[in-house]
């Protein structure tokens, strides 16, 4: 409870940040886009990761209000960076199931891509594999208007939920984010993640949908990566989550 009244207290402080982690191009290093990742800037215990208080906002429903404010500050400060020229890249928000559940989310997405001015086209809406299982009337029907919209859908943490890929035919997501977990042990001795790794690849191409590796750590890992076919990563390899303002300075001054 005292977790709950915290968040609430946050949501109402604004002491909500969003670090972006940047995502690259395996064939030429470049960015092509960023994920935001939640942080509560707390007045005494300093950053605190999602981990820590994401499944409580779950459980109490602030998951709402705060993916709501996830949403808005995503698409304004990327808005911010297009208008200082800096290059046009998507940036991906990390949705939970209760969130998705809402029955006006697709008017709060339009909303507050509206507000910002972004074009759609530039925000990415990362889902897990448990929201697109049930296949529900409601589940397609809330694809369907989210793609109708323009944004771009991603399936996160993908190969550790059910191994039902029905929902591959049915809903149109346009990029599948391998789990780290199988990314981890690519540059080791183990021809099972190597195995699962390249199926996904295999996968992703042949639906024609984009493939990004996640929790890359290793320059063997990325190497491996680039063998099997994967096109896009992120990782500590490439770049850790970071406030908006070093990721200023990064675009400012490309490596
Ligand atoms: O940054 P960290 O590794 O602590 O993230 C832990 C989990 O929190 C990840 O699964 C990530 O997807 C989730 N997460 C991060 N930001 C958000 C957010 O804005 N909304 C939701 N629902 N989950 C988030
Ligand atoms: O569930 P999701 O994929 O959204 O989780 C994203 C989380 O993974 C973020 O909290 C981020 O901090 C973390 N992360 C990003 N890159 C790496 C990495 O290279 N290694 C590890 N262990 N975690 C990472
Ligand atoms: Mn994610
Ligand atoms: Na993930």
């Amino acid at each position: 409870l005292a977790l709950e009244n915290g968040l609430r207290r946050a949501l109402e402080r604004g002491e909500f940040v969003l670090h972006y982690q940047p995502q690259v191009s395996l064939v030429d290093g470049g960015l092509t886009g960023f994920e935001a990742l939640l942080r509560w800037q707390h007045p005494d215990w300093g950053l605190v990761a999602p981990g820590r208080f994401v499944p409580v906002a779950e459980e109490t429903g602030l998951i709402v209000p705060i993916g709501d404010w996830v949403i808005r500050e995503a698409c304004r400060q990327n808005r911010e960076w297009q208008d200082t020229g800096f290059p046009r890249v998507p940036v991906a928000v990390n949705m939970s199931a209760a969130q998705f559940r809402q029955a006006d989310l697709v008017e709060r997405v339009d909303a507050a891509i509206a507000a910002s001015g972004l074009a759609p086209i530039w925000l990415e809406i990362e889902l897990t594999e448990s929201i697109l299982m049930g296949e529900s009337e409601a589940t397609v029907t809330t694809i369907d208007r989210l793609k109708a919209l323009g944004v771009r859908l991603a399936i996160d943490d993908f190969g550790t939920g059910y191994s039902n890929l029905g929902y591959l035919k049915r809903f149109a997501v346009d990029t599948l984010k391998i789990d780290r977990s199988f990314v981890r042990d690519l540059a080791g001795n183990t021809p099972q993640d190597e195995a699962i790794v390249a199926a996904i690849i295999g996968l992703a191409h042949s639906l024609g949908l984009g493939v990004t590796a996640e929790g890359v750590e290793q320059p063997q890992q990325a190497e491996r990566l680039v063998a099997l076919g994967c096109t896009h990563a992120q990782g500590f390899h490439f770049g850790r989550p970071q406030a908006a303002a070093a990721i200023n300075a990064h675009l400012a001054f490309p490596p």
